[in-house]
């Protein structure tokens, strides 16, 4: 054996890192290379497509006709739609066709799943996603995020209606967000913990930034629009009478979820979109905003709860279906319980 070092021992851990891409890491966490991980790994290097493409519309944005502002037309949700969503909707069909991996794709801005023919039925996952969360701060240069959730397709969705997607967050086989503000970041989990990669412009490559992230078991974060505290079932209102009392306690909310969950999930506390007494559903939707994200929650030790109810055990009773919110450090959940467990037992 040569006793010439090694480019690594060499290069040091910089260029380990370096080598250690979305696609490389999926099969350093599936430990093998059988062809479920090649398709996992090569899903996870087109999602990193993807969010290289968003990312780069997003720093010239401000600089290019059309891409931001609104559209003029609303969504399935009856918000208005921005430039921005109907771009990034269409750069996660564009970098999943001809992939033979993706046959369907259920999207915030897409009233039905749409289908990408060549791929089906030979692709057998299907990629849920918000294209762009958080879009009332794209025009003030805020941070905003894309969430995505793979699960794998069952049955032969014979009807069109993709019906099998309306299962608990249990079946996500992985999820995940893209954060885009001063880096982008994207964090994803295959249930197997959950993994921090940070784009390097230079490479254009997102290079494996922190392993297994663990939310503190409490912080002193709470994060909810207290604009709609009037709105709120009493259970929230007695909980945030309770951190006003308590020192402690800090408020923090930028009006784009992805960016105050990150914070969540690096510091600590909870983060809360209840119902309301007019839409006790609350306003995110569950199966490309609440489920993946409660499953990251739950992979860093954390928790995920409608206030009342796992968060990974609802059922949704149709694709864009709603759910409240209540996710982060497990005390600061659980703080939140108490106060709806003590309504009912009044
Ligand atoms: P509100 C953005 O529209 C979004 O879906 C989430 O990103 C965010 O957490 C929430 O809505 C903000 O809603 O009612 O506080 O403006």
């Amino acid at each position: 054996m040569s006793n010439v070092p090694t480019a690594a021992q060499t290069l040091g851990p910089s260029l380990q890192r370096d080598c250690i891409t979305l696609s490389r890491h999926v099969l350093d966490q599936l430990q093998t290379f059988a062809p479920e991980a090649q398709d996992l790994s090569a899903l996870m290097s087109r999602i990193g497509l993807a969010a290289k493409l968003i990312a780069r519309h997003l720093s010239r944005a401000g600089l290019m006709e059309n891409a931001l502002g609104f559209t003029g037309s609303t969504n399935v949700q009856g918000e208005a739609v921005k430039q921005m969503d109907v771009y990034a909707n269409q750069v996660f069909i564009s970098v999943f066709e001809r992939s033979g991996l993706v046959c369907r794709l259920a999207s915030e801005e897409m009233e039905q799943p749409y289908y990408i023919p060549e791929n089906c039925p030979i692709g057998r996952y299907t990629l849920l996603y918000d294209p762009v969360d958080g879009s009332s701060n794209l025009d003030v240069n805020l941070n905003v995020g894309s969430i995505f959730s793979v699960r794998r397709q069952q049955g032969d969705d014979l009807d069109g209606q993709a019906q099998d997607l309306l299962q608990n967050g249990h079946q996500q086989l992985l999820a995940g967000y893209v954060l885009y503000g001063p880096s982008t970041v994207l964090v994803y989990s295959l249930g197997r913990g959950v993994h921090l990669f940070t784009l390097d412009p230079s490479l254009g490559e997102f290079i494996l930034a922190a392993e297994n992230l663990r939310i503190p078991e409490h912080g002193p974060v709470y994060s909810v629009n207290e604009g709609n505290f009037w709105q709120w079932e009493d259970p929230v209102r007695e909980y945030i009478r309770y951190v006003h009392r308590h020192e402690g306690y800090t408020a923090r909310y930028s009006g784009a979820l992805v960016g105050d969950f990150h914070r969540i999930l690096l510091e600590g506390g909870v983060f809360l979109y209840p119902g309301t007494k007019k839409k006790p559903e609350g306003k995110l939707r569950l199966l490309y905003e609440t489920a993946p994200l409660g499953f990251l929650a739950a992979q860093a030790g954390g928790r995920a709860s409608t206030g009342t109810q796992d968060l990974l055990d609802v059922v949704p009773s149709h694709l864009h279906a709603r759910a409240p919110f209540v996710a982060g450090s497990p005390e600061d959940v659980a703080l939140v319980e108490s106060f709806y467990a003590e309504s009912c037992s009044l």
